[in-house]
């Protein structure tokens, strides 16, 4: 029967509601009380035992050609490309190096269809990118969570195939870094905070298919006391200042699992490429990239709440105005936007149309205002994507004729469907996530 007004009470205990599970799993952590000193011994533990480098059965990307007779800043770029650990080319009319991470400039977008191509996609890798053969590699699900509580040497398997032959499902949706517009922090706010200094380029919409991961958690015997689910990466384990954190795994509520979390194989309409997860990787929309774990080789399924550094360590936030061991583990991304410009470009004095994408993780962008004189008055963009998808990003377009040559500020600020829009500053957090404010876009007219 269902609910429909007269909602039950005893259903706000329902664990298969997000903002419900949320609520039960801060009770639990809070009941956990964790010590910061308890939290990074169980982070050392974890990553001993794990191999120092390579998972089982993945080798390393190979360092590209070398240029040769190339000119200088195509050898430049190729030893950027080699140094970085990802394999697809970054030329630098696309990419922005930034260590291990190559940032897409949002000027590629410039022309673009809804779609991010897979050339111009950012890439975000604690490591490296690993070479993974998708005839010998296989899904592990194990953990008390599962009938039987299989073990970790006898999980239950899926190989590539079996995946394929499940019931396929097809998802356009963002994936971000929590980090995105981290550089801002400083640059408009003069806060010192760590990690890559991303402008605004660490986002990208793909067209995803895959196989749900209900499907899969299913199949693989979920029981009604699983809490959390731990998917792990078959990249190397990640090395911070020294402390070996063992491979990348980030605790996912099961309430979210099963709600609208893709095993992705396809990357619009193309098998999955090696930096962005091949063979299979999560996507977990609307929530901080991080959940999105990709060449994914295990998946622990556990009756009890799950901890990783990737959600004791990293991804709370941290800082004035927050508890020790951080705020709640961070789950949905905010809203934001960006122009189809270069960062402090030139543009012809004339008519222009400026052009932008705007996105948020908890739903539609609802609109977006623009404005050219600093913030003092703004005026609606015109949006372009009126039916777009929820956990994708909307285009707009806005008109403009500079009064004047010399330097220019553009803003762009996005509304979303909850009401949520971007301030004029944001709060500060030690490790720089989360970025929500108006981004100052600057751009000289000649
Ligand atoms: N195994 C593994 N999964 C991972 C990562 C990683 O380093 N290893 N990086 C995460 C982070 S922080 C982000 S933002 C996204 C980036 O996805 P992309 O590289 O396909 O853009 O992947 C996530 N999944
Ligand atoms: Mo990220």
């Amino acid at each position: 029967m269902r609910s429909g007004d007269g909602y039950d009470a005893d259903l706000t205990e329902d664990l298969t509601d997000e903002a419900t599970y949320e609520r039960v799993r801060a009770e639990q952590y809070a009941a956990r009380r964790m010590t910061r000193r308890g939290v990074l011994r169980m982070s050392a533990g974890a990553g001993l035992g794990a191999a120092a480098f390579g998972a089982a059965g993945t080798t390393l990307a190979p360092a590209p050609a070398r240029a040769g007779s190339a000119p200088a800043s195509a050898r430049a770029f190729a030893a950027a490309a080699a140094a970085s650990g990802i394999v697809k080319p970054l030329p630098p009319e696309l990419f922005i190096p930034q260590g291990t991470n190559a940032e897409m400039r949002w000027e590629a977008m410039r022309g673009q269809g809804y779609l991010t191509p897979v050339d111009r996609f950012f890439v975000r890798n604690h490591v490296s990118t690993p070479l993974i053969d998708a005839g010998t590699w296989r899904l592990k699900l194990w953990g008390t969570g599962l009938h039987g509580s299989p073990t970790e040497d006898r999980p239950v398997e899926f190989s590539y195939e079996d995946l394929l032959g499940l019931r396929a499902e097809t998802l356009t949706a963002s994936v971000e870094c929590t980090g995105n517009g981290r550089s801002f922090f400083t640059s408009q706010q003069g806060q010192t905070v760590s990690g890559t200094a991303w402008k605004l380029g660490a986002v990208g919409v793909a067209r995803w298919r895959g196989v749900r991961l209900s499907t899969v958690l299913e199949r693989a015997g979920l029981t009604r006391k699983a809490v959390d689910i731990l998917p792990r990466g078959l990249d190397p384990d990640y090395v911070d200042k020294g402390e070996n954190l063992g491979r990348v795994r980030r605790p996912l509520p099961v309430a979210k699992a099963l709600k609208d979390v893709l095993l992705a194989y396809e990357m619009n309409g193309r098998p999955l490429p090696p930096d962005h997860g091949a063979p299979v990787r999560l996507v977990v929309p609307s929530w901080v990239g991080i959940a999105s774990v990709k060449w994914v080789g295990d998946i622990q399924v556990a009756d009890e709440p799950l901890f990783s550094p990737w959600n004791t360590r990293y991804y709370r936030l941290f800082g004035p105005g927050y508890p020790p061991e951080g705020s709640a583990p961070l789950t949905r991304m905010n809203v934001k936007s960006a122009f189809e410009l270069p960062w402090d470009g030139t543009l012809p004095a004339g008519r222009h149309v400026l052009h932008g994408r705007s996105w948020s993780g908890n739903g539609r962008v609802r609109h977006t205002d623009i404005s050219v004189d600093g913030g003092r008055t703004w005026h609606r963009a015109r949006p372009r994507d009126l039916h777009a998808p929820a956990r994708g990003w909307t285009r707009w377009e806005y008109p403009w004729r500079p009064g004047g040559t010399g330097r220019h500020e553009l803003l762009a600020r996005a509304t979303d469907e909850t009401g949520a829009t971007q301030p004029a500053t944001w709060p500060e957090n030690t490790l720089g996530y989360l970025f929500g404010a108006v981004v100052r876009h600057p751009i000289t007219i000649a």
